[in-house]
């Protein structure tokens, strides 16, 4: 069955001024779309097509010769993730809750955590996400992968929120001040909700 784009959970312009309109056409209307439309080319007619998207990216992960297909599938999952890890409704600023206390026994405080996840998403190299997940002991941490990679082939890890540090995530708004996007990130955008209901799972 084709994939198509989920819908996105806000208008377009619901991040602005953190995130402007421009931007989200571009990364949700041409980027995501592309995403979809070639993973869509690349499983057409194979026996890639009868499997959902996770068992794509699970399957294609360093299958040699898959590597389009596991870079498109990923990619599709990775920005549905990520269009739910922000909220235009008063995101960002630390948790309240059961994140709060796990951030405070994996990380210390809020702040410390703020500082490693802006360290981890500002320095990966090129291309990539950072993200805070919670290992099979319920334990969060804080990851960052290059390009496509994405938490869910790192057996038993659950994902809880991510941040998108291409440069067509930021270069609109932001040119070449990614440290400034991700602080925006943290202290306007994160959608702790999402981040709590997938500790859920
Ligand atoms: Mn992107």
């Amino acid at each position: 069955m084709a994939f198509t784009l989920p819908p996105l959970p806000y208008a377009l312009n619901a991040l602005a001024p953190h995130i402007s309109e421009k931007t989200l056409e571009f990364h949700y209307g041409k980027h995501h779309q592309a995403y979809v439309t070639n993973l869509n080319k690349l499983t057409e007619g194979t026996t890639w097509s009868d499997l959902s998207l996770e068992e794509i990216i699970q399957k294609s992960h360093k299958t040699p010769g898959a590597e389009g297909i596991f870079n498109n599938a990923a990619q599709v999952w990775n920005h549905t993730f990520l269009w739910h890890s922000m909220t235009p409704h008063q995101g960002g600023g630390a948790p309240k809750g059961v994140l709060a206390d796990k951030i405070a026994v994996a990380f210390g405080d809020y702040d410390t955590f703020r500082t490693q996840f802006h360290a981890a998403a500002v320095s990966q190299f090129g291309s990539g996400w950072a993200w805070l997940v919670a290992d099979p002991d319920g334990r969060l941490h804080i990851l960052k992968t290059g390009n496509a990679e994405t938490p869910l082939t790192q057996g038993g890890v659950t994902p809880l929120l991510t941040c998108d540090v291409w440069e067509h995530a930021y270069y609109l708004d932001y040119q070449n001040r990614r440290p400034d996007y991700v602080a925006t990130f943290l202290d306007s955008l994160v959608n702790w909700s999402f981040a709590e209901q997938n500790l859920a799972y």
